[in-house]
């Protein structure tokens, strides 16, 4: 079963899901015309679907997410302009500084903090004033869940205060929601409720909802034709595409429900690593299906660790010389999680 032939536990990320049977059937099958044409009628499909389920007027299907909040900023933001984001956000830390090298767009990091959120009156006092001297802001990011902050979930509360300081002051609110899937589902809200204030969004269907490749931009009807032309220009405009959002459509409609059985993943592997020696995870921050934790043994570095653990057939990230990362998603069963915290207690013993 092409599905299954993992040998290894692979808690790296949930980017390394596999397209389930449903999905390869569905690909299969797929109507295909050539999306530059707007004639894909599945990736048409799949963008109404998104945007709907998203509570956004339109979508555009992109390769990855990368392209999908390169394109947004470069559709909100012109060269020189400034965005406001976290600087712990997958936009500023991981995306190699595509917006600025690519669009000119200055960033402006404030401090994220511990549970993903930028202060509103960091963001306040980032928001440049009127002065010849200064870029001129035009978006602030989000980023929900937090990658980087452990998986955190922004409320719904602050998602709306946000986006009203942002409209207040003339700005855009983006929403790197990669995994708004996730925030959604922990929260027990519809994505497109915690979206009600954003005026774009970035959704990756190739993470938790285990499609093979793919993510959508969505926000307004005249946003979404600009950044349909500004996927173009980054060359992310595709042709018969139907074939790869037709595993996006069972994505958002099979995929979606069973999160929470990732989440409740996560709390247990944080559970048992936290019984361990030699591991200290915060408890109260997974929240989703992200597992960030320290090791705090002299002896032994994350990557010695990971090394250590990779033998015994269980793969996590590791961030720095004493922080890992380990993502449930859909090839992760309970049952790899005891086989996994097994295998942790064999490594520190
Ligand atoms: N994150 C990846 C790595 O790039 C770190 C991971 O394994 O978590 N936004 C957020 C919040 C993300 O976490 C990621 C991927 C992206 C955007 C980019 O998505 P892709 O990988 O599809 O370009």
């Amino acid at each position: 079963m092409p599905d299954s032939t993992n040998a290894f536990i692979d808690l790296r990320s949930d980017t390394v899901t596999k397209p389930t049977a449903a999905m390869r059937a569905a690909m299969a099958q797929a109507q295909v015309g050539d999306d530059v044409y707007g004639e894909d009628p599945t990736v048409n499909r799949l963008e109404a679907l998104a945007a709907r389920m998203l509570g956004m007027e339109a979508a555009l299907f992109v390769p990855s997410g990368t392209m999908a909040n390169l394109v947004s900023v470069l559709t909100h933001c012109g060269r020189g302009d400034e965005m406001i984001l976290g600087g712990d956000a997958h936009i500023f830390y991981y995306e190699l500084g595509g917006s600025a090298a690519l669009g000119g767009v200055h960033h402006y990091a404030v401090p994220n903090q511990p549970d993903g959120t930028l202060e509103l009156a960091a963001i306040e006092s980032a928001i440049r004033g009127d002065d010849d001297h200064f870029p001129i802001t035009r978006l602030i990011a989000l980023e929900n869940t937090h990658n980087r902050c452990g998986g955190r979930v922004l409320p719904v509360e602050y998602m709306d205060a946000v986006g009203d300081l942002a409209h207040e002051r003339g700005l855009r609110l983006h929403v790197d929601g990669a995994r708004i899937w996730n925030a959604a589902a922990a929260l027990g809200v519809t994505p497109a409720r915690l979206l009600q204030n954003a005026d774009s969004v970035t959704a990756c269907l190739s993470k938790g909802l285990a499609a093979p490749v793919g993510s959508v931009v969505a926000g307004k009807q005249d946003f979404i034709r600009r950044a349909r032309r500004m996927r173009k220009v980054v060359g992310g405009g595709m042709r018969q595409a139907g074939v790869i959002a037709a595993a996006g459509i069972v994505s958002l409609t099979e995929m979606v429900d069973r999160l929470v059985d990732d989440h409740a993943n996560a709390r247990r592997l944080a559970q048992g690593l936290a019984a361990l020696d030699g591991i200290e995870v915060d408890l109260d921050g997974v929240e989703t299906n992200l597992v960030y934790f320290n090791l705090v043994r002299p002896d032994l570095s994350a990557a010695q660790l990971a090394a250590a653990l990779a033998d015994q057939g269980v793969l996590l990230s590791p961030i720095d010389s004493q922080r890992l990362r380990a993502v449930t998603h859909y090839q992760i069963s309970a049952d790899d999680i005891e086989r996994t915290l097994a295998a942790f207690a064999r490594v520190l013993d």
